[in-house]
This record gives structure tokens, sequence and C-alpha cells, in this order.
């Protein structure tokens, strides 16, 4: 391990972050910062649920030679335009007060971030985000201000509530019963990470957050640690669910942290979603699903209850993946 590392660590533990004395206790390996990367594995995508269209978009710009953020940008533009998703851009559920506010944030291979959270009228939230980033000294614009801003980047406005939203939205006021339903309410945010043909990691997370959700509310999926983390060094991870508790565990960083430390992909991902579970007890109400990547082109993914599902193209095979779950005999 090399000095900045060392120092690196040394700090975690003492913010009681650091797992690796448990990492070393079960045997597992320490991160090598030095590893060689396994280019075999290289270039890949990876994205929450069943997104064939937008890996496969994602996947064509890395073919192209393009970097892991284009493809990012890109793949998550598709389910953003598809007004068919209704947990993404246009055609997303409203508010309760019959607003589509979108979430959304890119990171890149250098530690960049950009966001925008709370931000109507535009389709494509997550390439605002990357202007954010791009064009702007600050990490993370909001409402109006965002919305002002993609504008005058050359965005267009126009209304993201479609026809059948609305009549969704219509026949959910009838009960106005703020219930999320599980793998249902929330499904298609999209959360993608790719690692490119030099082995860079990117990754984005867009969405129109929860359905009926209290106008204002955001969630994890803008939020860098929560819904979305990178570190070249070491790999990547994104969540889709409830983010309030995404939120509160600081979800895609702890597993970040976790790998860091030693922890494959895949266990970090059970490690975040146990972390989740151990302070939720009694609740069985919500999910949460997480994947990572590693530098190594490995990848995890696991959640609280069955029916969440990934997409992954890797090695010229774009497939869904039904992972593992917290509740799986329980
Ligand atoms: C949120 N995490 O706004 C998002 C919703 C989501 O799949 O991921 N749905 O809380």
């Amino acid at each position: 391990m090399n000095r900045r590392k060392f120092l690196q660590n040394t700090a975690l533990s003492g913010l009681g972050l650091s797992v690796g004395a448990s990492a070393l206790a079960k045997g597992l390996p320490e991160f090598n910062p030095n590893a060689e990367t396994n280019t075999e594995n290289q270039p890949l995508v990876i994205a929450t649920w069943n997104v064939e269209r937008a890996v496969s978009t994602a996947w064509d710009v890395l073919q192209k030679g393009g970097s892991a953020l284009d493809a990012i940008e890109k793949g998550c533009n598709v389910e953003e335009e598809d007004p068919a998703n209704s947990s993404v851009g246009y055609g997303g559920l409203p508010d309760r007060d019959g607003n589509v506010t979108l979430d959304a944030c890119v990171m890149d291979e250098k530690g960049n971030y950009g966001s925008v959270v709370f931000m109507q009228n535009i389709v494509n939230a997550i390439s605002v985000a990357r202007k954010v980033m791009e064009e702007t000294p600050h990490v993370l614009l909001a409402g109006k201000g965002a919305e002002e801003f993609a504008v005058s980047q050359g965005f267009k406005r126009m209304n993201l509530l479609t026809d059948s939203s609305k009549k969704d939205w219509e026949e959910w006021q009838i009960k106005s019963e703020y219930k999320p339903i599980i793998n249902i309410e929330n499904h298609d945010t999209i959360g993608m990470l790719a690692m490119d043909k030099d082995g860079n990691l990117s990754g984005g997370c867009t969405t129109s957050g929860l359905a009926y959700k209290m106008h204002g509310r955001v969630g994890d999926s803008p939020i860098i640690g929560s819904g979305l983390f990178v570190d070249n060094e070491v790999g990547a991870a994104t969540a889709t669910g409830l983010g309030e508790e995404v939120l509160k565990t600081v979800g895609s960083f702890l597993i970040v942290e976790l790998m860091r430390q030693g922890r494959s992909p895949q266990q970090a991902c059970e490690e975040a979603i146990a972390r989740i579970m151990e302070k939720q007890k009694d609740r069985r109400d919500f999910q949460v699903g997480y994947i990572a990547v590693n530098k190594k082109g490995e990848v995890g993914a696991y959640s609280i209850h069955k029916g969440f599902c990934y997409t992954i193209y890797q090695n010229g095979e774009n497939k869904k993946v039904d992972p593992g779950f917290y509740l799986e005999g329980k």
C-alpha cells in the first residue's frame, strides 16, 4: 500500500468508516491500487433495471472509442426521452401536485461531479448535470436556477407530463394515498456505470423520483455518495429504490469504500443493504437495489426484495440479470 492510500485509510478509520480490520480478519483481499485492471472485462456498461436499449446505446459509444462519461450521458438520454418510462424524464410520474420534477447527477473518472435537483420542464436532466459539472464553478443547481441554466445552455423547455402520466395522477388523486409500491412505482429510474477502453470509470443517475412525492422532495439519485459514487482508483456504485433510506446510509459511497477495503462488488452491495436493514428491522415495505463495479470489471448487485434486476453489456453480450436479495429465505 502506498503512503497516500495508507494515510487515506488511516483517516477513514478515525471517522469510523474503515472496515479494513474486519476485511482482513475475514481473509478478504486488501485493495491494491496498483493492481492491473482486467482488460478482458473492458469495456462494460451496467445499469439498474431492464434497460436494454439504454445499455446498448452506451455500449455503442464505448465501441467507437467514446469515453465512459459520453456513454453514460447517451445511455441515460434514451430512458429520459422514452415516454413509456414513468420514472425518468419525459413521461415521469409527477409529484402530488402534478409537477414532474427531475433529479440527476454524473461523476467522471477524475472525481468531478455535477448535479441538478428538483428541475422542471427539461427532458435531459443528465445532460444538464454534465453541463453543471463542466461549465460552472459549482456542482449542484436546484429548481428554477437549474432550469434557467439549462435554457442558457441551449436546452429546450417542454411539458414533461404526458397524457398517460396525467391520467395516472388523476386516478391517484381519488384516494391520494402516498404509498410507494415496491418495484413498480419506482421502476426504471436509471443508475448507470461504465468502464471505457482505457479502464476509466464514470457513472450517472437520472430520475423523476418517487411518484406523488411532496412538492420539493429530492431523493438520493442526484446526491453524491448516495445515488452514485465513482472513484476511478477503486470502483463505482449506484442505487435505486426508496431514496430516503439510501441517503441515510450514504449507500454508494459506502459500497465504494467497502471495495477499497477489499470487498468484492457483490460483498459490498450486500453489506450496504444489510446496513439499511439493521436499522429497519421491522420494515418490509420498501425496496432498495444497488449495483457496483470494481476496477477489474467485476460487478455486483443486491436488493432488499425480489424483483430488482440490472442490465449489463460486457464481452459483447447484453443481458438482464436477477440478482440475489436480502429477504430471500427470510
Ligand atoms: C428516489 N431513488 O427518488 C429514487 C427513485 C428510484 O427506482 O430509484 N426509483 O428516491
